[in-house]
């Protein structure tokens, strides 16, 4: 059924529509996806000592999570798992101002959103947006500086490791829904620009600080505004109520607590925009005419084993993404990069923008092996092996610089 061909549903109280226009983008069932999610992961001790996580993430499994400060927190290279969906509560966090007060997820269907740079501008409530359809994608959720602690020349910003990414499962109306909802994209706009709902702390110039980003309008094909993550209404510390969703673009376009979404003719002047997130030699400064941090490119990681194996038959785990491209394979290494072999693919896979668990059994006599991996997208572009030195750390997918050494007795 075509709901388009309907009445507005912006003016029709009934909820059917959900229902009756929910497709799912990639996948068969959202359902199905969180039984497969459970899969693949040991269960992780509970941490002797207690890590206080901050009050709007206590709910989050503390011991798989690295906690770099009360708004930056990883997950443990070991509790990434070898699962097709990282698990909410696994999930790490990055938040460049605090968080809304928890008082904004408790009526999700309230929170409202302003629609700008369309032919009938308006302001829409998370119940109408559920009215115009609803979608699921699994997207990989990566910080631009996932990997930033590799870089040697000591990149500023929050020291991550592997673990500032994970796969997470978004249901929402598609952006392009809501557009023609709107009467059309106002002509000639270049940019979605999206506005975080943070209260800008007193005394503080609001572009200097505020969370805003623009990526091109072609992005408009797949962009969700999104309510739910892995099936649930999105946490406050993932961006709930509304959240915009841009499959593989780099974390800090998938803007949080939305309040402002614009088609724009150019990018926005905030900070985060001009001079952030902008990929320059080291110890230049940022400028709107470096590479902005959108599309993600093609990164693996091996997440088991990590430091020691037993001797014989080992199963080496890892996680695979292409980015905004879908993978076309992952090789390992267990001798630092000299011979490698081809890993396999382990569970659904979920589309093009979520990140594909591989697994490879290796026969493993007793000694230190330095076991790398190296995945490959559907262009034939490959991971390199080396990095792109730049001065924030940013997009490092260098195979080398990710391996682990690991001790077989
Ligand atoms: N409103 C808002 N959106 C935001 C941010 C933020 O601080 N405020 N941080 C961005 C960055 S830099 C990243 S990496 C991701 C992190 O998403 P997560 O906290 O759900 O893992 O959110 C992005 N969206
Ligand atoms: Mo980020």
């Amino acid at each position: 059924m075509d709901h388009k061909a309907q009445a507005s549903p912006l003016t029709n109280t009934s909820n059917n529509e959900i229902n009756q226009s929910r497709r799912n983008l990639l996948v068969g069932s959202a359902g199905a996806m969180a039984a497969v999610s459970l899969l693949g992961f040991t269960p992780i001790a509970k941490a002797a000592e207690a890590k206080t996580l901050p009050e709007y993430t206590r709910w989050k499994e503390a011991s798989a999570l690295i906690v770099h400060s009360a708004n930056t927190m990883e997950t443990e290279r070991g509790a990434i798992g070898s699962g097709v969906v990282t698990p909410s509560d696994r999930l790490f966090v990055r938040n460049n101002l605090s968080a809304p007060s928890e008082e904004i997820t408790s009526d999700p269907d309230a929170w409202e959103v302003n629609i700008e740079g369309v032919q009938n501008p308006r302001t829409l409530t998370v119940a109408e947006l559920k009215r115009l359809g609803a979608e699921t994608v699994a997207s990989v959720l990566q910080c631009s500086g996932n990997g930033r602690a590799f870089f040697p020349h000591g990149a500023s910003g929050t020291q991550w490791g592997v673990g500032a990414a994970g796969c997470a499962v978004w249901t929402g109306v598609p952006l392009k829904d809501v557009v023609s909802e709107l009467g059309g994209m106002a002509d000639g706009m270049k940019y979605i620009t999206g506005t975080g709902g943070e209260k800008i702390p007193d005394g503080l110039e609001p572009k200097s600080v505020m969370v805003e980003r623009s990526v091109p309008v072609s992005a408009l094909e797949t962009a969700l505004l999104a309510w739910e993550l892995n099936d649930e209404a999105i946490p406050l510390a993932h961006g709930g109520p509304l959240r915009l969703v841009i499959p593989g673009f780099y974390g800090v376009n998938n803007v949080k607590y939305i309040k402002n979404l614009a088609f724009t003719e150019s990018q926005t002047d905030a900070k985060i925009q001009v001079s952030g997130y902008r990929v320059r030699d080291v110890g230049v400064s940022g400028s709107p005419d470096q590479p902005s941090m959108w599309e993600m490119n093609v990164k693996s990681w091996v997440t088991a084993p990590l430091e020691n194996a037993s001797t014989g038959r080992a199963m080496i785990y890892g996680v695979a993404f292409g980015g905004v491209k879908a993978l076309e394979k992952v090789e390992v290494s267990t001798d630092g990069g000299s011979n490698w072999k081809q890993a396999r693919f382990l569970g659904p896979d979920l589309g093009p923008y979520a990140w594909r668990p591989f697994v490879l059994a290796a026969d493993l006599n007793a000694g230190e092996y330095r076991i790398v991996s190296r995945a490959t997208d559907v262009d034939g572009d490959a991971q390199p092996e080396g990095r792109t030195d730049n001065e924030r750390g940013y997009g490092h997918n260098g195979w080398k610089d990710h391996g682990v050494t690991v001790q077989v007795m």
